[in-house]
């Protein structure tokens, strides 16, 4: 079995402005400069036969680019935050081709867990049921108006994800262009 996801990379002037935004980070574990991405569908484990099927079928996939926008921070978990993350604003596209994925995943008889999709780019992870200091508050405060100009993208990739104890590593497994 293969622990994958499907995420949309990003650009590497947008890699430097995201890791530039995670520093002064007084807690938690700062995700990798080059694990930053934009999650679209976690697959979970899959077998050899569904990723090859699915893989096809992406292949197939036609959609033209996306234009995205990074605007604000936010947290998943509230006062007792699990991840720390940069919001993605984007147009109806981003969504209509995130429910495309999820359906072809399921029809490759992946079971993807269902989850509302907020466009997300994960900074930092926190340890669970562990509070934030003062300076985590002063951190957020500081970087309220954190945004980026928007950019397009003209790919998604497919992912495996391999969980080491100093956290995961992820390879692109394949790529699927987003050109139209
Ligand atoms: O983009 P992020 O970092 O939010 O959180 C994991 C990461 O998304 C998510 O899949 C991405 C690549 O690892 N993920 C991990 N386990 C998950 C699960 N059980 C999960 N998403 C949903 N259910």
């Amino acid at each position: 079995m293969t622990r994958a996801f499907l995420a949309i990379p990003l650009p590497d002037d947008v890699i430097d402005a995201l890791t530039r935004v995670q520093q002064g980070l007084p807690e938690g574990r700062a995700v990798a400069h080059d694990n930053l991405h934009l999650t679209l569908v976690f697959l979970g484990d899959v077998g050899a036969e569904a990723l090859e099927d699915l893989h096809d079928t992406l292949s197939a996939v036609r959609a033209g680019p996306i234009t995205l926008r990074i605007d604000g921070l936010d947290l998943f978990g509230g006062e007792r935050p699990r991840s720390l993350w940069a919001r993605v604003v984007a147009g109806p596209e981003l969504g209509a081709l995130q429910t495309r994925l999820e359906s072809t995943a399921r029809r490759a008889k992946i079971d993807v867990p269902r989850r509302r999709f907020v466009p997300h780019v994960t900074l930092a992870r926190f340890r669970p049921g562990g509070g934030v200091s003062d300076g985590f508050h002063r951190y957020l405060v500081d970087r309220a108006g954190f945004a980026l100009p928007a950019f397009d993208v003209h790919r998604f990739s497919l992912y495996t994800s391999t969980l080491y104890e100093d956290g995961p590593v992820y390879d692109v497994l394949a790529e699927y262009p987003l050109t139209g």
